[in-house]
């Protein structure tokens, strides 16, 4: 029997903390927050009492680099990206109860709490111990601050505290060939007091709850990590971290540490689920202390160690905690091909998706979904989510839409018509629909959404393919008795799809249920009712007119997105292009030897019998004179005629092809290999490109 036909249940969904160092793009919405979101939304429509909650995780050292490298404060990072992720979930329809930030007081004094119940306890080891010191930046690196290689996997961009290759968590000593992030420069060793969470107390407790316990309803890729890391033995994790930015540690000797990213941001969860609770006048308690709430943590599979392994065992330490009952942690969605990157822009990001795609949140949210990289990595193509678009939302769920709707109103002004008896295919059909609800509520309750999302365009197949083959259109010329029952059938079809598409395409599933007018319904149509019954939608209903759910999506548009990602790919060539070495130095005084002039090229033409040779005339303000320039291959006369130039006016003139060169035009190369001309407003030219 599926979860919704049992009694209402509580549930606590947790979403993981964005780190606020960047927008979010296409990969964090297919790993965690559209399949959350699913999830919410399913257990909301049947009837359960449910507290979804994420928020922004402002700590850490990401946030750190990247206002070291903005120039501004850690707080000016936090506030600027805390705002566009917030909305972005809102434009995408993900259903936070609340989404808060680990900045917040409230998450500050629960972490703060915590820390201080387990301290008191005496559960920490309190030592201090050797750790990486950059002598030039004078501070000690942890997490991403330190790279090297990974001790486990020998991935050689590992950090202090992850390895981000293979999950591994990681004490920064423990890596191979550290190197600082900030200067570069090879780690010294200092000792410096921690406190420190000893993992391998709680090996029998991870044995129990998770090899035991979960051995058969966590995914493969979770339990196997989790395995893996018990069976190699679990030590000791510092908790804390020498920096200036984060939640002071609450203990004597704490001055000048805060707590370590992850483990404040997990009880972020517990502060964010506070805080709404607050702002409704609930109890927060039952949602984190009652044993029969069940909890579900929704990551990506680099966060693995932290919600399975660290976040429980503190959770355990602390005791009043309930334990998550899954944790169905995505693989990665790589972008074309490549591994999707903030830092190299190899991203759709959110917001600017919307740019391009307005209201289109639910062909992204569904061509992700049909692509979750549930069980491996996947790769998201523009082709494949043009194919999603205009072969399943456009030709299936939206062609079938529309002939309901449009004929409906057609044929009987919009009032659902009284059915004759039904035919055998009418009933075979009905009977089918009577088992979408349940068939997709089981892939839902095992976190399979790919699956389920299928199951909903089957759905939408189920119909299309009933009128298809009925063919009202026809048929009403000689049997309009018969076309009342179809389009009745029809209808049922359509109302059971605007309910059990919800969590998938909630945006167009509340443009269905506005058409067939199901607000009007005095029962309301729940996914429930969609459960039990297969009239949906009485005779005599009014519907409302068609609107289109979707169209369809253009070659050239797809073109679009795919000549962005090239000129991405270019830039980031460009910026890795090995960089010429410097020359030798030079005195001022042979610097102020060249005399340098604007110069405009008033003719141009090319120099017989040589391939890469203009002879130009140039006004350079002194006079007017020839220049013969290397740029024939690069641009034609007629389109340089009248081009503000730099001309090195003072180089000894030299005879080439037997014309005498007065001088040089200063060029560079840009990231496609084609020369450019230096002057104030070239763009594309990278730095550190030779200037000859
Ligand atoms: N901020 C996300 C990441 O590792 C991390 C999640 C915290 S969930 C408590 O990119
Ligand atoms: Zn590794």
């Amino acid at each position: 029997m599926s979860r919704n036909q049992q009694k209402p249940a509580r549930y606590t969904i947790t979403a993981a903390l964005p780190y606020t160092n960047g927008p979010i793009h296409i990969g964090h919405l297919a790993g965690v927050y559209v399949p959350a979101d699913i999830y919410t939304r399913y257990l909301r429509s049947t009837g359960n009492d449910v507290a979804f909650v994420c928020g922004s995780d402002e700590h850490g050292v990401a946030i750190s680099m990247k206002a070291k490298k903005e120039g501004v404060t850690p707080q000016n990072i936090i506030d600027k990206y805390h705002g566009i992720i917030k909305q972005s979930f809102i434009d995408f329809g993900i259903t936070f109860d609340n989404y808060s930030r680990t900045s917040a007081k409230i998450h500050h004094e629960t972490a703060s709490d915590f820390f201080i119940k387990l301290y008191e306890k005496g559960d920490f080891i309190e030592e201090a111990t050797d750790q990486l010191y950059d002598e030039e930046a004078k501070q000690f690196l942890a997490d991403r601050f330190v790279t090297g290689t990974c001790p486990k996997c020998g991935h050689e961009e590992a950090y202090g505290d992850q390895c981000e290759n293979c999950g591994s968590s990681l004490n920064a000593t423990d890596l191979i060939n550290p190197k600082s992030t900030i200067s570069g420069a090879v780690p010294t060793l200092r000792k410096t007091k921690h406190w420190f969470l000893p993992l391998d107390r709680y090996e029998e407790f991870l044995r129990e709850w998770i090899l035991k316990g979960h051995k058969n309803d966590w995914k493969p890729n979770v339990y196997g990590q989790c395995k893996s890391w018990i069976d190699e033995g679990l030590k000791p994790r510092a908790v804390t971290r020498d920096l200036d930015w984060g939640i002071p540690v609450p203990a004597a000797g704490g001055e000048g540490k805060v707590l370590y990213v992850w483990f404040d941001a997990p009880i972020g969860y517990i502060s964010s689920t506070k805080e709404w609770a607050a702002r409704e006048g609930k109890d927060w308690e039952p949602y984190w202390k009652d044993k029969d709430t069940k909890m579900v943590h929704f990551i990506g599979k680099d966060n693995i160690v932290f919600h399975c392994i660290i976040f429980p065992s503190m959770l355990k330490a602390h005791g009043d905690f309930i334990l998550p009952e899954n944790v169905p942690a995505n693989e990665f969605l790589n972008l074309e091909g490549h591994k999707l990157s903030t830092s190299k822009n190899w991203a759709v990001w959110l917001h600017e998706y919307l740019e391009d795609f307005p209201n289109m949140q639910d062909v992204l949210r569904y061509s992700l979904t049909a692509n979750a990289p549930e069980t491996k990595d996947n790769d998201f193509t523009w082709k494949d989510f043009q194919a999603r678009n205009n072969n399943e939302l456009v030709a299936i769920f939206g062609n079938f839409i529309n002939r309901v709707v449009v004929l409906t109103n057609k044929y009987y002004n919009g009032i659902v018509p009284s059915p004759g008896e039904f035919s055998e295919v009418d009933l075979n059909t009905l009977e089918e629909l009577k088992k979408y609800p349940a068939i997709i509520a089981s892939s839902i309750e095992r976190y399979r959404f790919r699956e389920a999302g299928q199951e909903v365009m089957n759905l939408a197949r189920l119909g299309n393919k009933y009128l298809a083959d009925e063919e009202p259109w026809k048929v009403i010329k000689q049997d309009e008795d018969r076309v009342k029952t179809i389009m009745f059938v029809a209808l049922q079809i359509s109302s059971a799809l605007a309910v059990l598409s919800e969590p998938f395409l909630p945006f167009t599933s509340e443009k269905l249920n506005t058409m067939l007018g199901t607000q009007k319904l005095e029962s309301g149509l729940t996914w429930d009712v969609v459960s039990q019954n297969t009239i949906l939608l009485p005779t005599g209903h009014q519907i409302n007119p068609a609107e289109l759910l979707f169209s369809k999506i253009e070659d050239k548009t797809i073109e679009e997105q795919l000549k962005k990602l090239e000129a991405t790919k270019k830039a980031n060539e460009n910026m890795n292009k090995e960089v010429t070495l410097q020359k030798e130095l030079i005195t001022f005084e042979d610097f102020s030897k060249l005399d340098m002039r604007v110069g405009t090229i008033i003719e141009a033409e090319k120099m017989p019998k040589a391939k890469k040779l203009l002879v130009l005339k140039v006004d350079t303000g002194l006079d007017v004179r020839t220049i013969v320039s290397g740029i024939a291959e690069h641009f034609k006369p007629e389109e340089i005629v009248g081009k503000k130039v730099t001309v090195l006016v003072n180089l000894a003139p030299r005879a080439l092809r037997g014309v005498e060169s007065e001088g040089m035009i200063l060029m560079t190369e840009n990231g496609d290999g084609k020369l450019v001309f230096i002057n104030p407003d070239v763009e594309g030219v990278g730095n550190g490109e030779t200037i000859n």
